[in-house]
């Protein structure tokens, strides 16, 4: 028997909350229908191309005294992109109301994600397996990937295997493209009469899919605790040793939600936001400005050392560096095919080709960049054709050009300090933690959820938990019709129905509560120390949800 470790053990009994309208199972729910709905944006477009299943009702369930026998389902599940925690909870809790509904009931699972479904490969839940994974983390109970599910043929593939396992829904597990192709299989499925549904989960570390219906994607509360308390470790560290400044990177991809919500809980010194450096058109060299201004001023009050935070995706929201990376992503996409690109030895070398081919003004930024960073940025593209900015270290590059600017201010007599840097970068350690209780409570009520829209004959909806600042009881069960966060956007050079991604929004209360404090938080050290995420103890420590989702409420409900 596989060795467990004591937390393991102990997480293995913990029993997910559910909504009290689910507490009673999914036979004796009543599902009430809300009005009719649209796509955020691009309406016509958007019901063109999902005139089967566009425009449906928002849907919540409540509980009812009668109980109906539910006929025989055979579901079949899949786990697509990155990993977030509280996948595994999502899988049982959709396999305990299946087998609550009919112990008949089948649930099959896709393995290493929306590619299982194509080429058939698949296991079949039990007890046993499900039991060892209840609010573990991490998505290997069937692997993740990240094949786009959108060609007729991969939908013709998947329904075949379905028909070969008898499978009547799908509940796909992702972010906001496996989402979109989940919106895609849905109407491909009713427009074939084949009588399978599909139903989302919403699922992202970056917790970028969110909208007025979702109020956050789940992995997200965990993934910022865990963050958090790297973060404040280092603190403390650079609090005690007073001789280093941290530069943090923070995953999250292009969203600095992740970013900015692991700031409101640590307060380090600096926190950029990629949005913010977007809208103020702030360039690469008044970024390093900003910040080595701030250095400049803490070494003027003795101080050499402190935090700085950088979300993930900054890069790609400063100006000169979209565009130079726009007309890369289209250079790379030719020279995937280009024999003297594909012939040269040497990173010189293809450095040089690239320079060649990229408009003048994006030639100069890229040949002013560091080797490390140019050869970063030529790295594989993710599918859809864009740099993977997990793999671009702007944390170094930043602290090296910092570096250059603070010898060139002394050179001036404007600083006078000691400059000493580590750089890090803060992304697969969150995203496999073991699910905090909200996310644990969050992810096994989505789970159970989307069985109960399969229960009730729904397809292309959205699994959702709404009211999720007040105790698990009082949250909302129900699903919102996927096609209702669509809109057209360019992708590969052509304009595809899409969800909508969010960014962080700068008249927001989230990001108001940073801009409040910056300046305090630059000079004076006041750091918290968040510690390790609590999974026993007064709820107060326990249960405690993220400063976004807390501030994104209270805002939400004041203006109802
Ligand atoms: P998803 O959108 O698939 O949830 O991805 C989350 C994420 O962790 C991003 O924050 C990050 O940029 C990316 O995945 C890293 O991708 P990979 O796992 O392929 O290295």
């Amino acid at each position: 028997m596989t060795k467990l470790s004591p937390l393991q053990i102990e997480r293995l009994k913990y029993q997910p909350k559910l909504p009290s309208s689910l507490q009673n199972g999914v036979n004796s729910l009543e599902l009430i229908e809300g009005a009719a709905t649209q796509s955020v944006r691009d309406q016509e477009q958007i019901s063109e191309l999902f005139a089967n299943t566009y425009g449906k009702p928002t849907v919540t369930f409540k509980s009812t005294s009668e109980s109906s026998v539910s006929e025989v389902r055979n579901v079949g599940v899949i786990l697509s992109g990155g990993q977030a925690p509280g996948g595994h909870n999502v899988i049982a809790g959709l396999y305990d109301a299946l087998k609550s509904a009919n112990p008949a009931n089948k649930l099959y699972g896709f393995l290493g994600g929306p590619s299982g479904i194509i080429d058939g490969k698949y296991v079949e839940f039990t007890d046993e397996f499900i039991n060892d994974y209840r609010n573990t983390g991490g998505f290997d109970i069937i692997g993740s990937g990240r094949t786009k599910l959108e060609t007729e043929d991969q939908f013709n593939e998947s329904y075949n295997v379905c028909k070969k396992l008898g499978i009547s829904a799908i509940v796909i597990i992702g972010g906001d493209d496996s989402n979109t192709n989940a919106a895609l299989l849905a109407e491909w499925f009713v427009k074939n009469n084949t009588g399978i549904q599909v139903i989302g989960c919403p699922k992202t570390i970056d917790g970028d899919l969110k909208n007025e219906q979702i109020e956050i994607s789940f992995g997200f509360d965990t993934a910022t605790k865990t963050y958090a308390e790297l973060i404040g470790n280092i603190q403390r560290d650079a609090n005690s040793a007073k001789k280093y400044w941290h530069f943090i990177k923070i995953m999250g991809r292009s969203a600095s939600h992740v970013a900015l919500e692991a700031a409101l809980q640590t307060q380090p010194n600096i926190t950029l936001i990629s949005e913010e450096v977007e809208a103020k058109q702030m360039s690469l060299d008044s970024i390093v400005n900003y910040m080595a201004d701030i250095i400049a001023r803490r070494a003027n009050a003795g101080k050499n050392f402190g935090i700085a935070v950088i979300p993930e995706g900054l890069i790609e929201f400063i100006p000169e560096m979209k565009s130079m990376i726009s007309n890369l992503n289209d250079i790379m996409a030719e020279l995937e095919t280009d024999s003297s690109f594909l012939a040269a030895t040497s990173m010189s070398a293809k450095f040089e080709i690239v320079e060649k081919r990229l408009d003048d003004n994006n030639a100069s930024v890229y040949s002013s960049l560091p080797a490390s960073i140019k050869a970063q940025l030529l790295a594989d593209r993710d599918p859809h054709g864009n740099v993977q900015v997990s793999k671009i270290e702007t944390e170094k590059l930043l602290s090296e050009m910092i570096a250059t600017r603070l010898d060139e201010m002394k050179q001036q007599g404007k600083y006078s300090g000691k400059f000493s840097a580590q750089s890090h970068f803060f992304g697969y350690e969150g995203r496999c933690a073991f699910p905090s209780n909200f996310d644990a409570d969050y992810c096994y009520s989505l789970g159970y959820n989307a069985f109960a829209l399969i229960n009730n004959g729904l397809t292309g909806y959205l699994s959702s938990v709404r009211n999720l600042t007040a105790p698990a009881s009082e949250w909302v069960a129900g699903g919102i019709p996927l096609t209702m966060m669509m809109n057209m956007e360019k992708r590969h050079g052509e304009m595809k129905p899409v969800i909508q991604k969010a960014l962080v929004k700068l008249n927001g209360p989230v990001f108001k509560q940073l801009q409040d404090n910056r300046e305090d938080w630059a000079m004076n050290d006041r750091y918290l120390f968040p510690g390790a995420i609590q999974y026993f103890g007064p709820s107060s420590v326990c249960d405690i949800t993220t400063v976004t989702l807390r501030l994104e409420r209270s805002k939400e409900l004041a203006s109802v």
